[in-house]
């Protein structure tokens, strides 16, 4: 009879989609983010959406920390363009109807705005998102002990709200405390290692980059991916011949770029990929180990006034590390991944849950 055998193999599918990628429990993941000048933090959403589908962790909620309407809108309409518009997203206040203009070198062009209004999104009106504090406190509420990852990869202010929320209806657990129980790392774009100036902590709020990183839990690991890491490292070059016509991350990149150039450095790409991947590979994927700690011990200062970080050496203190490349892994090497990730098209990777043809994968990732 052709039924119980249709069945069977329907079952037996249905079980092969449910065990997942094999030997990883995939994590959960946040991104911190202050989506609206520079275009890398829409490429390293893409990236998380890419990273995520495949399976390798779960992107769980997406915060903004920028007040333009538009940041909530563009972040929504990469998720959905990749499939993943159920994403939570919470955006700060008050919203903003704000443009970026580049007032530094008058070469750059805006994105955010032309993302939110041509490409297709879930979400109707940015005012219809949690706070960033509510939707961190609900995430992590829900969340198994120590389970969650959060990426930054702007500036602080969220987190800073997040680790000075006290209980509320969401939870009786002070922010410190739900961080504490529930956060296996936060994964900072921020400072220069071991010391000097960067933006995302001196360039706008110090005070907000020195109290999360002074008052951060003890127990949860912080791990740094400094200017010095990402300034090395240029993507999206290939954008134009490789991303398919549709690709929000091209025509986000060619409306940034200057005279449509979409060649950029990588802080937040590659923070992201450290902060799916961490020190492991992924060999299922072809990927294989990128990064490891540039230090033992220690841990990072920043200035509460200029912004300024300067490692501390402390052999007592072990939570706190800065990232490097390993020594078997060049900068075009890392350059390589991202750029096949960033051009990645989300047709490939649709209605694949489970951990199968793993081969077609690689070869489409063509690593
Ligand atoms: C979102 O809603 C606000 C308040 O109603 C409105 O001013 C704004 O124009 C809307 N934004 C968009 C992008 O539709
Ligand atoms: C694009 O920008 C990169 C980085 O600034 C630069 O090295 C490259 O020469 C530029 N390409 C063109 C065609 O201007
Ligand atoms: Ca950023």
């Amino acid at each position: 009879m052709l039924l119980p055998a249709l069945a069977l193999l329907c079952t037996t599918l249905t079980l092969a989609l449910a065990q997942g990628p094999p030997q990883t429990q995939p994590k959960t993941i946040i991104i911190d983010t202050d989506i609206y000048s520079d275009v890398d933090d829409l490429g390293a959403l893409a990236i998380a959406n890419i990273l995520s589908n495949f399976g390798l962790a779960e992107l769980k909620g997406v915060v903004v920390s920028t007040g333009s309407e538009y940041g909530a809108l563009a972040v929504d309409a990469v998720n959905t363009y990749y499939g993943n518009g159920h994403v939570k997203i919470g955006a700060i206040r008050p919203l903003t109807q704000d443009t970026f203009v580049d007032r530094w070198g008058w070469t750059l062009g805006e994105y955010a705005s032309k993302v939110a209004h041509h490409f297709p999104r879930a979400l109707r009106n940015a005012t219809e998102t949690p706070n960033p504090v509510t939707l961190y406190r609900e995430i992590l509420a829900d969340a198994a002990v120590n389970s969650l990852t959060i990426i930054s990869i702007g500036f602080l202010t969220n987190l800073a709200d997040l680790l000075e929320s006290g209980m509320d209806e969401i939870s009786p657990a002070t922010g410190a405390d739900l961080i504490s129980y529930k956060v296996a790392e936060l994964v900072v774009m921020g400072g220069n290692y071991p010391s000097g100036w960067e933006y995302n902590f001196a360039g706008v709020d110090p005070n907000v980059a020195h109290r999360v990183i002074s008052n951060w839990p003890k127990n949860v690991p912080i791990t740094y991916s400094g200017y010095e890491l990402g300034s090395q490292i240029w993507t999206g070059q290939h954008l134009a011949q490789e991303a398919s016509a549709d690709s929000p991350v091209l025509a986000a990149y060619q409306w940034y770029g200057d005279r449509c150039n979409t060649t950029l450095k990588s802080y937040d790409p590659v923070t992201v990929l450290y902060g799916f991947l961490g020190l492991g590979g992924w060999a299922e994927l072809g990927l294989p180990p990128m990064f490891e700690y540039a230090n033992a011990d220690g841990y990072n200062s920043v200035n509460a006034v200029d912004g300024i970080n300067t490692w501390v050496e402390d052999a007592s203190v072990r939570n706190q590390h800065w990232l490097r490349l390993r020594p078997d892994i060049t900068v075009s090497d890392v350059e390589e991944v991202l750029n096949r990730l960033l051009v990645q098209s989300p047709h490939v990777v649709e209605g694949r849950q489970g951990g199968i043809i793993e081969d077609l994968l690689r070869s489409q990732l063509r690593i």
